[in-house]
């Protein structure tokens, strides 16, 4: 098995009675919708039952009394909202299966449904599942570049073959978008957040239409990210001053050329005025009038502008937790309904573990989309298993308490909190043309839990991964559970080597290689020594009323669950504290002793991941077995050099041996520092 078909399998259904009872139904399949997206359907179920009951099933019109079929069933219904209308339910009427939707959308989305029932060994016998998406715009983001290579992608580059499009299609584009839809996912940019203004000219334009057809089949909107000075590099105009009446004149032309070949065209996806990008700010204007401008040329059309929130700028005494919130919170209220203000999940950026955005809950007359991150630009790129739903989860549900207990990010983000209609939940895609789309074959696994999320966010890690696993990987019960336990406990494994208690961006330029003494960057907050803040005394960023301040951006009762040292959760601990090397902390052990413990126990772990890997190994193909336990050979030993890293270098401030019981570092500091070097070679 070389990975390639993701969880979409479909593979001989082993036990004959569940064979015969999947039969029974698998004697035609009832289109009379007969547009693009049934159709993409209709060919899904057949191509699934080929696999799962060997059988070709016929594609037929009208039912027409007949019995033991898959019916599709159209029913629009104005009274809904958009969302309830991309609901499905699934029910056994008169010996047929019915799947039912107000959309097309639904009813492909129902018959992906449909064969995650089927490949997980359940009974259709008076079947009747209903469900409804929680947010409206689920999609990917591309981070990929027009010559092929992708900004912090590790399977491969891009997916998106530009100089041989739009005449040839890879056939790899479709089934891109059959996984993608299989979850729900409804959209995609192409490109990176820094973006070429190259895909607003006419040769792009028309490379992506061709790309856009395809999604559409399998109701895929396509976006695309957008520079903002390109009326100026582009257009040849003098200036991208968003209230220059020709620069909107530029953007409305540019747009509507765009919808001439893309009628569904989805919006577009800005960064600006972050880390060196051009914005409304160079000339003087807002994030809002910037945004708004672009609305303005989407009016006569169904598409929208996703305006990022991730800004921070180069001052030496601020503290870049609270930027963001600083820049939006004023604006709110100040932007066109078409926009959507996209934030990450953390005030910093996508580290192993964030508290969550302040600015969630602090935006209540503009929608706020989340921006998850898949790729695993902070989590050991393709070569460590983390299994990401827990980095989400632990988002989506903090409790923001803008509105009282239970005010939960999540309320925030599908628009329940403050009644925003546009919601949004983005991933940044970890694809790439590796033949396994994802690099580590358990990567899969996280673009599969964004996407089941961005529907319905309160599916649960344990669902999602046991969910996973049966389709993709083994449905033998005592193999899977050895893998699904690897994967839970993954994440907490990766952060105790990693960035226990609290500690964030070790790491400067490949966010790889262990560089926590990285003390001198092109600005402060690009040094490793800016986040950690160790010296002599202790360790941690002091962000109370006594050193930052950032703490005062959430609700009084956040902030009283993070406000005292002796009360904050140890996970925490470092994001908001500056703590005594020697200070006794609830485990009873001291700062130090704590710290340690934990870069032992994470690294140690990684022998246990590989237990529960082997243990698996009977349910496995071997191919996939193999790949991955080499990658966690590669885990074990980084796992042990981010280990070794933190403990020499903090070593240096806190002048303390290594607890008793635990093996000191093999290595000098020294050693180890040009083992890092190594990786900072070009
Ligand atoms: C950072 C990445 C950088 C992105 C940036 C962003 O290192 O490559 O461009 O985020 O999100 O984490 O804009």
């Amino acid at each position: 098995d070389d990975g390639y078909r993701l969880w979409l399998k479909y593979e001989p259904v082993k036990d004959l009675s569940r064979k015969a009872h999947y039969l029974k139904y698998s004697s035609f399949i009832s289109d009379a919708v007969h547009s693009e997206i049934t159709g993409s359907a209709a060919k899904e179920l057949q191509m699934a039952l080929n696999g799962l009951v060997g059988k070709s099933v016929p594609v037929v019109a009208k039912v027409a009394g007949r019995r033991g079929g898959i019916v599709f069933s159209l029913g629009p219904d104005s009274t809904l909202m958009p969302l309830q209308q991309e609901g499905y339910q699934i029910r056994e009427v008169s010996g047929n299966i019915v799947i039912r939707s107000a959309t097309e959308g639904g009813i492909l989305y129902g018959a992906f449904a449909l064969l995650r029932h089927m490949q997980t060994g359940q009974s259709l016998s008076g079947v009747n599942v209903k469900s409804t998406p929680k947010v409206r715009y689920r999609m990917l983001n591309h981070w990929d570049n027009p010559d092929g290579t992708i900004e912090r992608g590790y399977a491969g580059s891009s997916l998106w073959k530009w100089y041989e499009l739009p005449e040839r299609i890879d056939p790899r584009y479709e089934d891109y978008a059959r996984a993608n839809a299989s979850l729900g996912i409804n959209g995609t940019v192409l490109n990176n957040v820094n973006a070429s203004a190259r895909f607003m000219s006419r040769e792009y334009i028309v490379k992506v239409a061709a790309i856009a057809a395809v999604m559409r089949r399998y109701g895929i909107r396509t976006y695309l990210s957008v520079y903002f000075a390109a009326p100026k590099t582009l257009g040849g105009l003098t200036t991208s001053d968003p209230l220059d009446p020709k620069v909107r004149a530029w953007w409305s032309e540019k747009v509507a050329e765009i919808y001439r070949e893309i009628p569904d065209f989805g919006g577009f996806l800005v960064k600006a005025n972050s880390e060196g990008e051009p914005g409304p700010q160079d000339y003087g204007r807002t994030h809002a009038d910037g945004a708004n401008m672009l609305a303005e040329a989407f009016k006569p059309y169904d598409g929208i502008v996703i305006w990022r929130a991730f800004v921070y700028k180069a001052d030496p005494n601020a503290d870049r937790f609270k930027a963001a919130y600083e820049e939006f919170v004023p604006l709110d209220g100040k932007f066109d309904p078409r926009v959507i203000v996209q934030v990450k999940n953390g005030p910093i950026d996508f580290q192993p573990r964030e508290p969550f955005s302040p600015l969630f809950g602090n935006m209540p007359g503009t929608p706020l989309g989340m921006e998850f991150q898949i790729t695993q630009e902070y989590l050991g790129f393709a070569a460590h298993a983390v299994y990401e739903a827990p980095i989400f989860k632990e988002c989506l549900d903090a409790d923001t308490y803008v509105k009282g207990q239970g005010s939960t990010v999540a309320k925030v983000i599908d628009g329940s909190l403050h009644g925003y209609t546009r919601t949004l939940m983005a991933g940044v895609a970890n694809t790439g043309s590796d033949r396994n789309w994802t690099g580590h074959p358990l990567a899969q696994a996280n673009w599969y839990a964004f996407g089941r999320l961005s529907w319905d966010h309160q599916l649960t890690s344990e669902q999602i991964a046991n969910e996973w696993i049966q389709l993709t990987l083994t449905r033998q019960p005592k193999p899977g559970a050895h893998i699904q336990a690897l994967m839970l406990r993954s994440r907490e494994i990766y952060v105790d080597y990693n960035t226990p208690l609290g500690l964030s961006r070790p790491w400067m330029g490949v966010h790889f290689a262990p560089e926590p003494w990285q003390s001198r960057g092109a600005r402060p907050d690009w040094t490793a020594t800016y986040y950690h803040r160790a010296d002599s005394a202790g360790l941690g960023f002091d962000r109370t009323a006594n050193g930052s301040g950032a703490l005062a951006q959430y609700r009084p009762q956040v902030q009283q669950q993070w406000n005292d040292p002796e009360n904050t959760a140890l996970p925490y601990l470092l994001w908001f504290h500056h703590v005594g090397w020697d200070k006794k902390l609830g485990t009873g052990r001291t700062l130090w002793d704590e710290l340690c413990h934990r870069l032992y126990t994470g690294a140690d772990s990684v022998v246990w991941m590989q237990q529960q890997w082997d243990l698996a190994r009977t349910g496995l193909d071997n191919r996939i077995y193999a790949d991955v336990a080499g990658r966690l050979k590669v885990q074990r030993r980084e796992a042990i050099w981010w280990r070794d890293a933190w403990v020499l270098y903090l070593q240096t401030f806190s002048k303390q041996p290594v607890p008793k019981g635990l093996e000191p570092p093999r290595q000098t500091l020294e050693e180890l520092k040009k083992s890092v070097g190594v990786y900072l070679i070009r």
